[in-house]
């Protein structure tokens, strides 16, 4: 049965485009290269675009596109008004928008304004002397704090011109831009403008929760600094700094924007989000994607549980609550490859945990995300070195704990090997050709061996591929609203194998299952729940009667049940 948007009007949730959308994250230096370079470009995103569409793709967010030096790949803006030269011109970029609302598409651009490239004007001014008017564009001192940066070592550099040191809570390359400068306010919301006027429909705000600073830098206490990414967060103009941005600028435009609040647990996203608090849209929270990362070793992986995963779900939906809205992802570029990460991808298991956790993706009520090549179900890669990493995260703490002695070589590469941002970064695996079609040069960063096995052009005709259950579950999320709107309700926060969760509004009733084992479950309905139909399932198995009262689970199965 199909439900109309109107039949869900009577619910708290307005409903809005951009919640009933399905967004798709391309990472352009590793998505599609069309000359050669080796690096993925703009005219490559136009050429799959009507992959995308074929997808069900309503939104595209890109990671950074501006001009830069690439220290952090593009997370570190020399110019925030020029396109980065390996990915194309601003005339690549305008027939991008033009090309995506034909297709009736929307584009969301990464905005990275907590810090700058060091080789940005602003920076090159402001290093330039104490006086310079763009000193205080950036924070300097006589002395450094104990900060830590999130890429390892100090978060603050000596600068030999003036002898003064900067702060960086990422990169050296990467000064933090210093908001409690309404000239810098300006200027940034003055660029924001420019790509608004573009026709761009969205904005990704880059590690927003880190723009106000704590005033006159006191010293962290050694709990501090263990948490150091929580207290980043904690400075006290952040939600003014934010309601400005909003009035100023995303409230003149049809925009929608969400928000990376890094650092910030989930119970305080909805301060973000309220909407009646005029901050942002929606955001991107990361208890769930790092609910494995040792507390003390952040490059460290732990065990995680089904109950730990559900309860951060959970409480993530319970704080948004009626006013608020999430970004749902279970893996991005900064993550590993979700079917490596909470699913199991060894061959026998690939393809059904994909398709269980895309059933999780794209059920819960939150816009879902997906992040390129996770349709296809791709892997981790079998990193062996520390020559195979690029990430700047991983060559950072290698510096600090390996070539210092604090951490055995072995030991960190095995947990890099999980952890590193470069598992997501591999190119996109189009074909079985070479390179996997992604480039006729040599490719940027090394592709995944697995590619002649998991490829798109397998995928796509193949009705029982990752990228066709992908398909129709987008499908169904656009059929039935209750999947954005419904109310959730998990049936057992305590089971450890068994995911299960209702999304009710009024009477579509539907029933979410997903078996997180590889082997087979007879799952009895709680709460004297009974099937009416089946609406999709994973794979295949016995097939449910009516008014079944239990399932029978197949290692990784998932589906979507209307219940009576
Ligand atoms: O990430 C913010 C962030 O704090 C982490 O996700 C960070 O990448 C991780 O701790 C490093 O291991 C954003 C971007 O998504 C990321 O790619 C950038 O590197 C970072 O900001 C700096 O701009």
């Amino acid at each position: 049965m199909i439900q109309s948007v109107d039949q869900i009007q009577k619910s708290s949730q307005l409903p809005t485009w951009w919640k009933q959308a399905v967004f798709y994250q391309v990472y352009p230096r590793s998505f599609k290269n069309t000359n050669g370079s080796g690096v993925g470009d703009i005219n490559g995103i136009i050429e799959k675009l009507d992959y995308l569409k074929q997808l069900g793709i309503d939104a595209i967010w890109i990671n950074p596109h501006y001009d830069s030096p690439n220290t952090d790949n593009g997370y570190d803006i020399r110019n925030y008004e020029k396109i980065m030269e390996e990915y194309g011109t601003m005339e690549d970029f305008d027939r991008l928008i033009s090309e995506m609302q034909k297709r009736n598409m929307r584009l969301m651009v990464d905005v990275v304004i907590n810090h700058s490239s060091d080789q940005h004007e602003w920076f090159v001014q402001s290093r330039s002397s104490k006086d310079n008017p763009y000193r205080d564009y950036y924070f300097w001192r006589d002395e450094p704090n104990n900060y830590p940066s999130f890429f390892g070592g100090s978060a603050w550099t000596k600068d030999d011109t003036t002898g003064q040191y900067y702060l960086h809570y990422f990169a050296k390359e990467q000064p933090d831009l210093n908001w409690d400068n309404p000239k810098v306010r300006e200027d940034l919301y003055n660029m924001l403008r420019f790509w608004l006027d573009k026709g761009v429909s969205g904005f990704r705000l880059d590690t927003v929760a880190t723009f106000s600073k704590i005033p006159n830098f006191p010293e962290f206490t050694p709990e501090q600094v263990l948490n150091f990414d929580e207290e980043y967060t904690k400075g006290p103009h952040l939600h003014q700094y934010i309601r400005e941005i909003n009035e100023k600028v995303f409230s003149e435009y049809d925009v929608v924007t969400a928000g990376e609040i890094f650092g910030v647990p989930t119970e305080e996203s909805i301060k973000f989000t309220d909407h009646r608090r005029k901050e942002l849209n929606m955001a991107f929270t990361f208890d769930l994607v790092r609910l494995d990362v040792d507390h003390a070793e952040k490059w460290r992986r732990k065990d995680w549980t089904l109950p730990h995963f559900r309860k951060i779900i959970h409480d993530l939906h319970q704080t948004a609550g009626e006013h608020g809205w999430n970004a749902f992802f279970l893996d991005n570029h900064d993550n590993p490859r979700v079917v490596s990460h909470f699913g199991d991808d060894r061959p026998e298991w690939r393809v059904a945990s994909a398709k269980a956790l895309g059933t999780v993706i794209l059920t819960q009520p939150a816009t879902p995300f997906i992040y390129q090549g996770t349709e296809l179900g791709m892997t981790n890669y079998p990193f062996q070195t520390i020559e195979d990493f690029d990430d700047i995260g991983v060559t950072g703490f290698w510096k600090d704990l390996v070539e210092t002695g604090k951490v055995p070589a072995d030991k960190f590469l095995e947990a890099s090997k999980y952890t590193s941002r470069d598992n997501a970064r591999t190119p996109f695996q189009w074909d079985d050709t070479e390179n996997a079609g992604f480039t006729t040069g040599t490719p940027w960063l090394k592709v995944n061996p697995n590619y002649k096995e998991i490829n798109a052009a397998r995928q796509v005709n193949d009705p029982d591929s990752v990228f066709s259950y992908y398909k129709s579950l987008i499908q169904l999320r656009h059929e039935i609203p209750t999947l954005t709107y419904g109310s959730y309700h998990d049936l057992d926060l305590n089971h450890d194998s068994v995911y299960a969760y209702t999304r009710i509004d009024g009477d579509y009733k539907y029933l979410v299952v997903v078996n997180f084992k590889d082997s087979e479950i007879d799952y009895p309905l709680p709460e004297d729940l009974s099937i009416a139909s089946t609406v999709i399932e994973s794979s295949a198995q016995k097939s449910v009667q009516n008014n079944a009262t239990s399932l029978q689970l197949a290692p990784w199965q998932s589906g979507i049940y209307r219940l009576n």
